[in-house]
């Protein structure tokens, strides 16, 4: 017989998000009048805009055309949309040919880790998302656990937590690795500042490390001071590669449409281009974007999309606003809790002191029926903390923040 991967036996256990929902389903079935609320996974709740809709509707109609039909297209994406996304989300501080269109930031992860390969050191924020470190793991890239520890050996934690305002120490990024850094930052709702990037990208390049920026919620960004993206930070180009979606700005979760930003000054250690090997990766594994999916993600790069997606957006920052009021109240303060993130980010960021992550989560669901996300999951950092998610409708919401005001632990 085959043998096993034996990368995949060096998983810690489940990926964090289906035993989310397994406890989730496990609750509702024993409870099925609980009137159970998920808060949990972030997965957007909300219809698409007219405009996107009307613009899918018309590449379908299209594709049941002879005229209008088209099969596969060029793998990096339709140029008018690789040219929108250079103009509108980057202010043509990169130029089309470096967008590379895709079918998600975490299919994007996924094969970012495939070109680095077995061998690369890996840093991450901790908490993370948790795709960076397991995704690293099943390469290879970070061997086994370092025993009595939930942490692997091959990747190094970079705590973020409340006593360095969730921005990591730079000076623990190793040489030549590969560092995931996302901001806004999921699960902790930090937005790195220009001058912290600053100092992340000048540490990547003194050490010779690629920084992998996910920017996959950019656009909940209202701050204007605040960098949307890493390539707004002079030397970026040289040390850093981006990862963009359409899932949670326009409601394309499902619809599935991302991207990702290689610049051409990048280079391996040999001198190679990585937007070379990103290229020849990119058109073997993979065979573009669903065509119906760009015209969407076309349509809210224009003015229209625009101002629909900016709603959407706004709407889930005042469900993040509910849930953060929620917790302020005095029985919060009696228990010491701190509520950070939720202004720029989806993500509201909780901490219990003394607990632990899962007791809460367990307590919620409980006392509360409303699932949210343990912090431990996210990483060791995340321990005492857990994560609301903002996407809902709002009379969940609403329905929501009335329980978890009256919540006593
Ligand atoms: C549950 C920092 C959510 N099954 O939709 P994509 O692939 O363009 O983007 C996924 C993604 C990328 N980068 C970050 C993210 O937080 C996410 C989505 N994360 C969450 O609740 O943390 C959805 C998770 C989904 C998953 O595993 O991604």
């Amino acid at each position: 017989m085959i043998e096993r991967n034996s990368f995949f036996s060096n998983l810690t256990s489940g990926y964090l998000f289906p035993e989310i929902n397994k406890r989730r389903r496990a609750f509702a079935s024993e409870n099925p009048d609980a009137g159970l609320i998920s808060l949990g996974i972030g997965n957007t709740t909300e219809p698409l805009t007219p405009h996107i809709v009307d613009a899918l509707a018309a590449q379908v109609a299209r594709l049941g055309t002879k005229d209008g039909y088209s099969g596969y297209g060029d793998e990096a994406g339709l140029s008018t949309l690789r040219d929108k996304i250079a103009e509108v989300l980057y202010e043509n501080r990169i130029s089309p040919d470096e967008v590379f269109v895709s079918d998600g930031a975490k299919c994007d992860i996924g094969r970012i880790q495939y070109l680095f390969g077995s061998r690369v050191s890996v840093a991450v924020q901790d908490p993370a998302y948790p795709v960076y470190v397991d995704g690293s793991v099943m390469i290879g890239a970070a061997s086994a656990m370092i025993s009595g520890t939930t942490n692997y050996a091959g990747i190094t934690y970079m705590p973020c937590t409340r006593e360095n305002s969730f921005f990591p120490d730079t000076a623990l990024i190793p040489e030549n690795s590969l560092v995931y850094f996302c901001s806004p930052n999921n699960p902790t709702g930090a937005v790195a500042t220009r001058e912290q990037l600053t100092v992340l990208v000048k540490t990547a390049r003194e050490k010779g490390s690629i920084i992998i920026f996910d920017s996959a919620y950019a656009a909940f960004i209202r701050d204007p001071s605040l960098p949307r993206s890493i390539f707004e930070i002079d030397g970026a180009r040289e040390c850093a590669i981006e990862v963009g979606s359409f899932s949670k700005p326009v409601g394309f979760t499902g619809v599935r449409l991302g991207w990702t930003i290689v610049p051409k000054e990048l280079a391996f250690a040999d001198g190679t281009p990585v937007i070379q090997d990103w290229n020849r990766l990119f058109s073997t594994i993979f065979n573009g974007a669903s065509n119906i999916a760009q015209a969407g993600g076309l349509a809210s790069l224009e003015p229209a999309g625009l101002v629909e997606t900016r709603e959407t957006i706004d709407y889930y920052l005042e469900n993040a606003r509910i849930i953060r009021d929620a917790l302020q109240g005095p029985n919060f303060g009696r228990m010491g809790v701190e509520v950070y993130g939720g202004d720029n980010a989806p993500y509201v960021w909780v901490r219990f002191p003394g607990k632990k992550s899962w007791d809460i989560f367990d307590a919620i669901l409980e006392k509360c029926h409303v699932v949210c996300t343990p912090g431990a999951g996210f990483g060791p950092a995340g321990e005492s903390y857990i994560r609301f998610s903002s996407f809902g409708h709002r009379d969940d919401i609403l329905e929501a923040a009335q329980r978890l005001s009256r919540l006593e632990l």
